[in-house]
């Protein structure tokens, strides 16, 4: 972790600009009638999980090119998710990829616990195969036309949700590459009834209180067809499973410009949102930095989420879902997850009342200025206010550079090469 007194060092030489930034900010949303103290609580208690596969360089298909202090295991990687949450305070929970993270979860366990940090969703992973796999996933997984393929799937999700429980999460996600390259190669809905029939045994294995996401994509790894291709698919798998079953929405897995708000929207309205993969694209599936592209987008996702906060029960899961090839992926996870907190701070002062008005009597102009009055604002002082009320850095990215951590580690950490390239 930081030494601590780098960060009081780096705050103190902020501490009075932010003071006064934050008052003139205050000063105005007064005048709005907006208490600023009321947004800043909720956004310091605002969390949004990191993955732990975001913490290691990412890659394309062509190359990856690893940075220095590559983390080499999950207690690498827990130890970089602590230094993430120890300066932006916005990240308090780490969610692993089983089998790239299977460890003892007593030791995940307790690493978690000496850097700060619990654990948010599983993720299964039947989209590779893995050494000493009987069965290949390359023709699919849950869906396979062979009984005994599917039935290892189906026991590695069994097994996730085992390991889960031993660490504290209480929900499991399932993404599945399995599809079709060409059409004519698989049968559309013999394979989605293979697929449901598979969730059916995960879902009979989930405790009471656990949940079942099911993460959909358009495409890729399959290129012609994929079985759950939708948020139509999705809610279709949520209904059919159970009041357990929830669809998760990663915001890279849609057509380019679909609406996603409005995916938000339906699926909030018929109670089967049951989380985020947050990320930005420009093309596909791109796992950008969060609010890197389209930060107007995520405003308008959260937009909806706030008109919703007080439906009875409604707990969505937050998480990250990034691929950093050209970035300290601590700095990007750092700024994402600051990315997200700023959405929610924007669509928290957004007038409720007069928008509704606006709407009602037609408005067009004035609906969409008022909804734009949140976007527009500057919250920054306000994330700052939230990170240094919690302990963390003022400009936590300026503290992480201070700290020196990335060249540290990277003394204890061997170099690995990127040569063979690949995927993440
Ligand atoms: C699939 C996905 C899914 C996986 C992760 C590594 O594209 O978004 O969430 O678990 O990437
Ligand atoms: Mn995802
Ligand atoms: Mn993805």
């Amino acid at each position: 972790m930081i030494d601590q007194t780098i960060i009081d060092k780096d705050n103190e030489a902020r501490r009075a600009a932010l003071a006064a930034d934050y008052d003139a900010l205050g000063a105005s949303l007064d005048r709005r009638g907006i208490d600023i103290a009321a947004i800043t609580a909720k956004v310091t208690a605002y969390g949004v999980a990191v993955p732990s596969w975001g913490v290691g360089t990412g890659g394309t298909r062509f190359a990856r090119f690893p940075g220095a202090g590559e983390p080499r295991h999950i207690f690498d990687k827990l130890d970089d998710c602590g230094v993430i949450q120890q300066l932006g305070r916005a990240t308090p929970s780490v969610s692993l990829h089983i089998p790239w993270d299977k460890e003892d979860p007593a030791d995940l366990r307790a690493k978690a616990e000496e850097v700060g940090l619990t654990f948010d969703a599983m993720n299964s992973n039947t989209f590779q195969d893995q050494e000493g796999q009987a069965h290949s996933y390359k023709f699919g997984s849950l869906s396979h036309n062979d009984a005994a393929t599917r039935a290892q799937a189906v026991e590695h999700n069994l097994e996730c949700i085992e390991i889960g429980q031993a660490i504290g999460s209480r929900a499991l996600t399932v993404w599945v590459g399995d599809g079709s390259n060409f059409p004519g190669q698989t049968n559309l809905t013999g394979q989605f009834e293979r697929y449901l029939d598979a969730m059916r045994q995960i879902y009979a294995g989930l405790p009471d209180d656990w949940r079942l996401f099911s993460e959909h994509k358009m495409y890729e790894p399959a290129f012609y067809s994929t079985v759950v291709q939708d948020w139509g698919t999705n809610y279709l798998i949520a209904k059919e499973l159970g009041e357990k079953a929830f669809c998760l929405v990663d915001l890279g897995h849609h057509a380019p410009n679909v609406n996603i708000e409005m995916i938000v929207a339906r699926l909030i309205q018929f109670g089967k949102l049951g989380g985020f993969h947050f990320n930005d694209s420009k093309y596909g599936d791109d796992d950008l930095d969060t609010g890197s592209i389209d930060p107007f987008r995520l405003f308008l996702v959260f937009n909806e989420l706030v008109a919703a906060e007080s439906v009875e029960g409604f707990d969505p899961a937050h998480m990250l879902d990034q691929s950093h090839n050209v970035t300290d992926p601590i700095e990007s996870l750092i700024s994402s997850a600051s990315e997200v907190r700023r959405a929610y701070a924007q669509a928290l002062l957004v007038d409720r009342e007069s928008l509704a008005g606006y709407q009602g009597d037609n408005d067009a102009l004035m609906s969409a200025a008022t909804l734009k009055a949140g976007f527009r604002t500057d919250v920054e002082p306000i994330l700052a206010m939230a990170r240094l009320g919690a302990g963390g850095a003022i400009d936590p990215i300026a503290a992480y550079r201070a700290s020196g951590y990335r060249a540290r580690v990277g003394e204890e950490r061997p170099a690995v090469s990127g040569a063979g390239g690949g995927i993440v």
